[in-house]
């Protein structure tokens, strides 16, 4: 990599007086062996050279080819010069591309180096003028640090030290600043033309701190920081919109959530200005991420995404501390170069914010190309010594690698060195970043790469330190020092109780920022609480889809697609009706819908389908509504939030209807679930494929047995699992209602299973029961009945219910009634408040459940069998009044026909009826052998492994 061109130098396009050019054109001198050299080394040789290069904290650079003829490569540059200054950065561009075009028909191919040196990408040339006010900013600042730092150091001090995060945000704080004072929208007069920002989570308290001095925040909110059930109300530690509703709009803390979640957001805009719902063409989209973050799968995983659509209203900020929790986030090596790759690799801007400004002038003065060089050759680990570390330090070990360096300093005292700042820590640096990101309109996301000192003002106490992160508390010199340090006008009395300071209303800091975020259209972070809501259709009107699949040989998954068509083509919200697959449309019978309602491409489609001609063909479109997300169900995810979440962000109730294998929802992105919940999502979640054994053949990786008992730790989730058409309908048109007409911020999630089987009528008046979780469905008379049973079966499992109670009533003279068990979640829900209300309210009438209700004088024993865990049915045992007994799907899944599944996991009709025997046994009404030969007469084997072990 040649040392030039890199832009900060004053002289770039001709040699600068005094330089050389032998030292202008020769790639710079490398001190480390070439590879045949190396070769020849013995090992230990190696070894031993490895650990000296460790020990001074450098970076094995490539090997560069040697350069055999400076006059020519003098030559060639010149050349480069030239066209530069004569015809500018586009023709230097162009050539440069013949030339490695030329190359290659040749077959020469050159090392991909998608890095540029270790300095700032915007040259000081192209930076804009700063339209702000550089010491109010500074002060504005400074007393936004200190709160933020008082918050966390008093929630600490007192008794039950509740945590809380320091030296994030003192490290991001001209990040934030800059943002706030010159880029972020706000919400505007509509209140929904805001940009969506996605904060770093454990930024936090900076944000708080900087509300508070725009009077939205209270000094008591402000002492509360973490205490949330004090009086008063208190802050949430991290975004959390479920805890604080009018504020926070995105959670973010969990590592990774926020970036992949802003990538689908960026492009969930475009797709509703695309589709010409809403006009987003002014709204940007942030994220704030950590540099020890992107290790996270989640954080880079969907960046090929964003530049694919052309995402350019998306910009990552990435604030590169060099650290995470425990250590270096890359000790070895440099994140920022590495990030730079990445992302320029994936097709996105990078703009790399390394250095403040009092490197500009070393960088003007050094013709050598040294400076630079050494900038590269110095890895993340020593930059983090440096830091804290005394200014003769960083001259003798930086600079004084080489004697010109340690020359180009030698008018810098100690003081001077030790001050200089990085790139994310000087505001011009960061205002032309920013204001670079926000303005290209070149089809590419941007990301902006800060280098920035961790824990940065907190002296002593933790900048740049291994500790940094954990900084909670301060002693009474650190605080001083602080105090000192950012100019806070509190005594030396006081500070020691580290007071909250706030300027009066009438000081031009807060009159300043109240007119900066004026400007900017209000104050950010800020979430509407009052949404809009609309009409729904009602169960009425799809009355005849219901008669449509009545007797009809169908799947639930069938059914759900039905009525996914049907709201589709809804007059009243069929608009906004967005369907969201990961590469499973053909796996449910989606197929028909591409060409009907399309799939949502930015570019359109820029091909013929091989599969044009037939009626189901794969139709991209620009205005299509389908997100056909490919493989990739965190993505899906994040879209359903993002549209789960238009209702807040942009005042549009979207109907996101996300479908996929069950298998590979709660339990595998679980944590974006949770964030949905989070933030107030609203929609439908269908787990296809669905049932441990409903689902065969597909094997143990495939058969979903347990998000049913995941969803239950979901408090806004509403869980069903239905057996027939018409429940699947009747749930659907109720969470329209609820979300969407009513308000309520939930996520219903269905079971949607692939087993064909025949479909009964509706029977009169159990709409109420499949809302609430259970209704009888059929009761199996005998004449002079032996006993009498209950049998509760869920999804496809019904059928092995209704068929067992046809064996019971055969073989062994016993009645029984069969109850659909659409959720016994929400059974369990309800029946579980009441008795929590019950417990506190000793002396009023104690409140009955539905559940209670429906099973008032009703004699057991009680049998349930679901295609799910035992636990599952397992939640209803307080409330059964009778002997109750759980069959489930415990255990490892297989591959195998249904009817084998269901016997291994022992809920096929024939095990119904075992456990029902083997229940009556017990009051005497069946003897034990009676049961003994029923297992055999059954063709069971008694001996048969538990499935749970298998
Ligand atoms: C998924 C997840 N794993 C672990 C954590 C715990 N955690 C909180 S902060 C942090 C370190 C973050 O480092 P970085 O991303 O570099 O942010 P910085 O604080 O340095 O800005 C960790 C591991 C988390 N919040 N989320
Ligand atoms: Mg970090």
């Amino acid at each position: 990599m040649l040392i030039r061109g890199d832009g900060v130098h004053a002289s770039r396009y001709s040699p600068a007086p005094g330089r050389t050019k032998s030292a202008r054109f020769t790639r710079p001198v490398r001190d480390s062996n070439t590879r045949e050299e190396k070769r020849n080394m013995s090992e230990s040789e190696t070894v031993a050279k490895a650990e000296v290069a460790q020990n001074v904290g450098e970076l094995e650079q490539p090997v560069a080819a040697v350069d055999i003829d400076t006059a020519e490569t003098e030559e060639w540059l010149a050349s480069l010069d030239y066209v530069l200054k004569s015809k500018g950065a586009d023709r230097v561009r162009f050539l440069i591309e013949q030339l490695r075009d030329r190359a290659a028909e040749e077959g020469i191919q050159s090392a991909q180096d998608t890095n540029t040196p270790y300095v700032n990408t915007i040259p000081v040339k192209d930076q804009p003028a700063f339209p702000g006010n550089r010491e109010l900013e500074r002060r504005i600042k400074s007393i936004v640090r200190w709160n933020a730092m008082a918050m966390v150091v008093r929630a600490n001090r007192r008794p039950g030290g509740v945590g809380g995060h320091i030296s994030t945000f003192a490290s991001s704080a001209t990040l934030y600043e800059i943002a706030f004072n010159h880029f972020f929208k706000g919400r505007g007069e509509d209140g929904y033309s805001g940009d969506t920002i996605y904060f770093q989570g454990h930024a936090s308290p900076g944000m708080y701190s900087r509300a508070f001095l725009e009077g939205r925040l209270s000094e008591e909110n402000l002492d509360n920081f973490r205490r949330e059930l004090a009086p008063g109300g208190g802050l949430s530690s991290y975004p959390h919109p479920w805890l604080m509703p009018g504020f926070w709009e995105y959670p973010t803390v969990s590592m990774g959530l926020g970036p992949i979640m802003a990538i689908y957001q960026a492009r969930f805009n475009e797709y509703l200005n695309d589709r010409g719902i809403k006009d987003t063409k002014g709204q940007k989209v942030w994220a704030f991420l950590g540099d020890g973050e992107c290790d996270e799968p989640e954080t880079l995983g969907a960046i090929g995404l964003a530049s694919r659509e052309k995402l350019d209203n998306l910009i990552f900020v990435i604030n590169c501390n060099l650290q995470r929790l425990d250590g270096p986030v890359r000790g070895n090596g440099k994140i920022i170069q590495e990030l730079e790759s990445i992302f320029r690799g994936a097709g996105w801007n990078v703009i790399k914010v390394v250095w403040g400004d009092e490197w500009d002038q070393l960088l003007a003065k050094d013709t050598t190309g040294l400076l630079v060089k050494r900038m590269n050759e110095v890895v993340d680990g020593q930059y983090q010594k440096y830091t804290g570390m005394p200014g003769s330090y960083i001259r003798e070990h930086f600079f004084g690698k080489y004697p010109e360096l340690l020359k180009l300093v030698e008018n810098y005292s100690d003081e001077k060195l030790e001050k200089i700042r990085r790139g994310g820590h000087d505001p011009e640096k960061v205002y032309a970043a920013y204001k670079q990101a926000t303005e290209s309109a070149n089809g590419r996301p941007t990301v902006v790469l800060a280098k920035t000192v961790k824990g940065y003002g907190l002296g002593e106490a933790g900048e740049g330190r291994m500790i940094a992160h954990n900084q909670k508390k301060m002693n009474e010199e650190e605080l001083l020092e602080f105090r000192t340090r950012f100019g806070i006008p509190i005594s030396d009395e006081e500070v020691v109780k580290a007071p909250f300071y706030k300027p009066s209303a009438n000081s031009q800091e807060i009159k300043y920022m109240q007119e900066r975020r004026a400007a900017l259209g209000g104050p950010v972070p800020s979430r509407p609480t009052q949404h809009p809501t609309m009409e729904v259709p009602t169960l009425e009107d799809y009355r005849k889809l219901i008669t449509r699949l009545e007797n009809k040989s169908c799947s639930t998954t069938f059914a759900v697609v039905q009525t996914l068509v049907a709201l589709c083509r809804d007059k009243k919200i069929g608009k906004y009706m967005v369907p969201i697959v990961p590469d499973e449309s053909r796996t449910f019978g989606m197929e028909g819908m591409f060409k009907q309602f399309g799939i949502y491409a930015h570019a359109g489609q820029l091909y013929e389908p091989v599969d044009s001609a037939i009626l189901q063909s794969y139709k991209e479109a620009q205005d299509g509504q389908i997100l056909e997300e490919g493989i990739t169900e965190a993505g899906s995810m994040s879209s359903f939030n993002a549209a789960g979440t238009a209702y807040s962000a942009h005042g549009i109730n979207m109907i996101p209807f996300f479908i996929y294998y069950s298998m590979f929802g709660f339990q595998r992105i679980g944590d974006l679930i949770w964030a949905a919940a989070d933030m107030r999502a609203k929609g439908f979640l269908v787990g296809g494929t669905a049932g441990r054994t409903t689902l065969n053949g597909e094997g143990l990786q495939h058969q979903d047995g347990h998000s049913l008992l995941n969803a239950i730790a979901f408090p806004t989730v509403r869980a069903y699992d239905p057996a027939f058409a018409y429940e699947v309908i009747v749930i659907i048109m109720e969470g329209l209602k609820r979300m969407y007409q009513d308000g309520e911020e939930c996520i219903y999630y269905l079971m949607s299973e692939n087993e064909e089987y025949e479909h009964p009528p509706m029977p009169a008046g159990c709409e109420d029961g499949i809302i609430k979780g259970m209704y009888k469905f059929r009761s199996q008379e005998v004449k002079d009945a032996k006993a009498r049973v209950q049998l509760f079966g869920s999804g496809a499992i019904l059928n092995s219910v209704l068929k067992a109670q046809e064996i019971l009533a055969e073989k062994y003279s016993i009645a029984s009634d069969a109850w659909s068990v659409t959720s016994y979640t929400q059974l369990r829900r309800e029946a579980g408040d009441c008795d929590r209300w019950n417990m506190l309210h000793p002396t009023e009438t104690p409140r009955k459940s539905y559940l209670e209700e429906q099973l008032d004088g009703v004699e057991g024993p009680f049998i349930s069998a679901s295609d799910y865990v035992r636990a599952l049915g397992e939640q209803l045992t307080p409330w059964i009044p009778g002997d109750y007994y759980v069959l489930g799907t415990d255990g490892m899944g297989r591959s195998e026909t249904r009817e084998s599944l269901r016997r291994h996991f022992e809920v096929d009709a024939e095990s119904i009826v075992i456990a029902t025997l083997s229940r009556l046994s017990k009051t005497g009404l069946f003897t034990a052998a009676e049961v003994a030969d029923a297992i055999k007469d059954l063709g069971f084997d008694a001996e048969k492994q538990n499935p749970y072990f298998a």
